[in-house]
């Protein structure tokens, strides 16, 4: 049987033997009541290494981040964010419906990052006739810009800027270990500069579900408030927890075989004629590309073929490397792909 490289994103991992095995044994009780030990052991560590006061699990970075609006906005003010940020592209506009504020865009460049004179231009000044200016929201990795990677200098400058004008600052930090493994550097730097941040556990990191609010005890308390508000409220859910603990203690160094995969992949694909890529730009283990005119529908008869990527718009596609996909499966995939090419053309 033909086997399934599934490249379309890291969300599809599926939890390891340790995780499982953890999920089974754990220690449970009521969340809502905090009194789920498992659930209390992965809100302290994931607090301690993104260097903050508190955190709280979610069930996914989807309503992380919206926790992150609501906890530091009030219906009617503005936040500013990235052009190609998840929080505005794929998060079904939950910051305008459910948290009331206007979303101000500013372009991303292709590395992920904010003009700093673009931020300044898009505070507000005090103007009866304006909304207040509350929130700058950055993300990192940046998936849309092919988990480009925001360095702890850029984070600090960027995050001062916001601080200096009255904003508080959110990270979208989904894949912030991708970030931390790719930079040498750990997550809590990363992190320092902003006010509350979000981070997968069910991405990279293999876990089944769920994300980790973190911020100042103040703002976690405010944060999971809003999170029963919107039925986040778990019971049990030292289930979900206990595979957050492996993924945490266990699954980040092995972020980097994700990244070298991501360059094996690219350094592949630039040896077929026809794909346009950028081998030298391949920061972690997101990848945007381009196929050849002569190959129509490329993501479906790829697919068809048993390698899965995801359509972005025209002849744009993105690949995800994960646990899921070894080195000799790229290989695999790239022979795939050399020979639909050849027949295509
Ligand atoms: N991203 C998913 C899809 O929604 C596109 C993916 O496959 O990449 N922030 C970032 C940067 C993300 O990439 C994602 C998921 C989220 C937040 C939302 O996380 P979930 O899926 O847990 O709500």
């Amino acid at each position: 049987m033909m086997k399934i490289i599934d490249l379309r994103s890291d969300t599809i991992t599926l939890p390891t033997e340790e995780m499982r095995r953890a999920m089974y044994e754990a220690e449970l009780g009521d969340d809502v009541h905090r009194e789920d030990p498992t659930v209390n052991r992965l809100e302290e560590l994931a607090a301690e290494v993104m260097g903050k006061e508190a955190a709280l699990l979610t069930t996914s970075g989807t309503m992380s981040n919206l926790l992150g609006v609501l906890a530091n906005t009030r219906p009617g003010d503005e936040i500013i964010v990235g052009s190609e940020a998840h929080m505005f592209w794929y998060e079904v506009g939950g910051a305008s419906t459910l948290g009331g504020v206007v979303i101000r865009t500013i372009p991303n460049d292709e590395d992920g990052k904010l003009d700093a004179t673009d931020v300044e231009e898009a505070i507000r000044s005090e103007n009866i006739h304006f909304p207040k200016s509350a929130l700058l929201c950055l993300e990192n990795t940046q998936n849309r810009c092919g988990g480009a990677v925001l360095t702890c200098e850029y984070t600090e400058e960027i995050s001062g800027l916001a601080h200096r004008h009255g904003l508080q600052v959110h990270l979208d930090g989904a894949r912030i270990f991708n970030a931390a493994v790719a930079l040498g550097v750990p997550a809590r730097e990363l992190v320092a500069p902003v006010d509350t941040v979000n981070f997968c556990l069910s991405k990279g990191l293999s876990a089944p579900v769920g994300s980790l609010f973190c911020g100042t005890r103040e703002m976690v308390e405010r944060a999971r408030k809003w999170r029963k508000m919107l039925g986040g409220g778990m019971r049990q859910a030292g289930v979900i927890a206990a595979a957050g603990i492996v993924a945490i203690e266990k699954m980040v160094d092995r972020l980097a075989e994700d990244h070298a995969n991501a360059r094996r992949l690219v350094a592949g694909l630039a040896q077929i004629p026809g794909f346009s890529v950028s081998p030298e730009k391949v920061p972690t283990n997101i990848v945007n590309f381009e196929f050849p005119p002569e190959v129509s529908d490329f993501v479906i008869k790829i697919g068809e073929r048993g390698v899965k990527f995801l359509s972005r718009s025209g002849r744009s596609v993105r690949a995800v490397t994960n646990r899921m996909v070894g080195a000799e499966d790229i290989e695999e995939a790239l022979g795939r792909i050399n020979q639909l090419v050849k027949e295509a053309s």
